[in-house]
């Protein structure tokens, strides 16, 4: 299409094309090209990595409240341009409009929080054990940042690393997803000329992941990165870890999720449907915080499959530039992955009493517009799962929601922590004690009470455990312990050797 354009990494402030080109489509109009990408080998990872180390003490020596200022002047420029970002973002992974609008609002929002803690970014005064000496923290920025995000939340998320990063005197080196490539060109371009970044303080590198991990590895071992933060899937995320270990670096990881969504029998069920909806189907059930299984009381089973069944045959399937729930898959090799599960679903796949009906999925469930042959699916609600099916224990990464019963709250606790993630649950209830308990036993790092799996705020702590993550947590005051370092400082001005431990003052 002529409105394509070409992409290409930056490195220290000029475009660097590299040996393959691939294109970026639409995919609810898969012949629809959204940009063509040039992607970069591994030693492109590198320089960039090197510029981006040049460049840190510059940036760093900038002072925190001017990089504040920075901060707030992207946040500007977003929101002066937050329509045709989200029309970017809705034409390159098929994400309906207002959400693509949200994930907008959710940079500027993460701006609107950072601007002010370039005045902050406190340090502690500490008392000392011995006379005429003071001891004190400071805040140091770790260096530079390896950013390696997925697709799903093209611009958000890397907001998430980015704009704390660059606040805290960090510079960046940010690998997107392939297939968001146009919307993070556009993201990038946008907080350079916002912020008036510096050559080298923000490079981009498009590059696939074997070029990525074999670049990073490189710029590792000379002593270019300090720190790699990564959002995608837990298989990749152990690589990344393993990969950081062996540097004795430590990654921020920000992985899957199997999400459960408690629904008790004092639960508000209207509320709970339209709460399950969202959280299973909203962004075609694939960010991280998607629900998984909804696990249901079973005094409440046939009464919330039934009205749940309905509201998901009314739902608005299809074009995403319209008012839609679920537009398509963000990107071919999701769908793909995601056919697997259905296939696990016919009959024939299907192991001896794995799973019961299969609800919600309507053929006949009309899309919206003109969906040719674009990634489409209907979404699909399968009743009766169990511990030990793939839909139970599997993050599917696609529009299918699984549904089990439970008899007593620990039942439903222990089934919602049992497929070893731990990102996000929920619990619909009228019973503070009830919702007390669930906060209490489950292992999830976020938990919503009568809301949504997905949809956090942008200033609380992100981030899950087990197979959800390292335990790092984004957002907020919280994700500054990702991008600084604390330095610990003991200013002795007596004039004489004190020695800790040893010169120990008697009362
Ligand atoms: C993700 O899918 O990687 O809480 C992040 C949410 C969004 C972010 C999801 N604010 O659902």
């Amino acid at each position: 299409m002529s409105t394509s354009r070409t992409v290409t990494s930056v490195v220290d402030g000029q475009p660097v094309t590299g040996s393959t080109m691939i294109t970026s489509s639409n995919p609810a109009r898969p012949d629809e090209v959204v940009a063509e990408v040039s992607l970069a080998d591994a030693s492109v990872f590198l320089g960039a990595a090197e510029s981006a180390h040049k460049a840190q003490a510059g940036w760093a020596a900038v002072p925190a409240p001017v990089r504040g200022r920075a901060i707030a002047q992207i946040g500007r420029l977003i929101e002066a341009n937050a329509e045709a970002l989200a029309r970017i973002v809705t034409a390159e992974i098929g994400k309906p409009y207002a959400e693509a609008l949200g994930e907008v609002r959710e940079i500027v929002d993460t701006c609107d929080f950072f601007l002010g803690e370039g005045r902050r970014l406190y340090g502690q005064t500490v008392p000392s054990e011995m006379p005429d000496k003071q001891l004190f923290t400071f805040r140091k920025p770790v260096g530079t940042m390896a950013i390696i995000t997925a697709g799903n939340f093209p611009v958000a998320v890397p907001s998430w690393y980015i704009v704390p990063a660059l606040l805290a005197g960090n510079t960046v080196v940010w690998k997107p997803a392939e297939y968001a490539a146009a919307s993070a060109a556009a993201f990038h371009e946008l907080f350079v000329r916002g912020g008036g970044l510096p050559d080298g303080v923000l490079n981009i590198v498009h590059a696939d992941g074997a070029a990525t991990f074999a670049g990073l590895d490189e710029a590792l071992e000379a002593g270019f990165v300090d720190k790699v933060g990564f959002t995608g899937s837990s298989a990749v995320g152990r690589e990344i870890g393993a990969l950081t270990g062996r540097h004795l670096q430590t990654a921020c990881l920000e992985l899957g999720g199997k999400n459960p969504l408690v629904v008790t029998p004092s639960a508000d069920l209207d509320l709970a449907v339209e709460g399950a909806l969202f959280s299973g189907f909203g962004t075609g059930g694939q960010r991280c915080t998607s629900l998984g299984t909804v696990i249901v009381h079973a005094s409440v089973h046939e009464e919330f499959l039934c009205r749940f069944n309905a509201a998901v045959s009314a739902a608005r399937v299809g074009d995403p530039t319209q008012d839609v729930l679920m537009g398509p898959m963000l990107d071919a090799k999701f769908a793909d992955r995601y056919e697997e599960y259905l296939d696990w679903l016919q009959p024939h796949h299907r192991p001896q009493g794995a799973v019961g009906r299969i609800s919600g999925d309507n053929p006949r469930h009309g899309f919206v517009g003109e969906v040719g042959d674009g990634l489409f699916y209907h979404p699909v609600v399968v009743d009766g799962v169990r511990r030990g099916d793939r839909l139970f224990e599997e993050e599917t990464f696609g529009p299918i929601v699984g549904v089990t019963t439970y008899q007593s709250l620990a039942e439903a606790i222990e089934l919602a922590n049992a497929p070893g993630y731990g990102l996000s649950s929920a619990i619909y209830t009228s019973d503070p004690q009830e919702a007390f308990a669930f906060r209490d036993g489950i292992g999830a790092g976020m938990v919503s009470i009568n809301n949504s799996t997905s949809g956090a705020e942008a200033h609380l702590p992100f981030g899950g455990n087990g197979k959800s993550g390292n335990g790092s947590r984004q957002s907020g005051i919280w994700v500054l312990d990702q991008v600084t370092r604390w330095q610990s400082v003991n200013w002795d001005f007596s004039g004489r050797l004190q020695k800790a431990q040893m010169d120990v003052v008697e009362l």
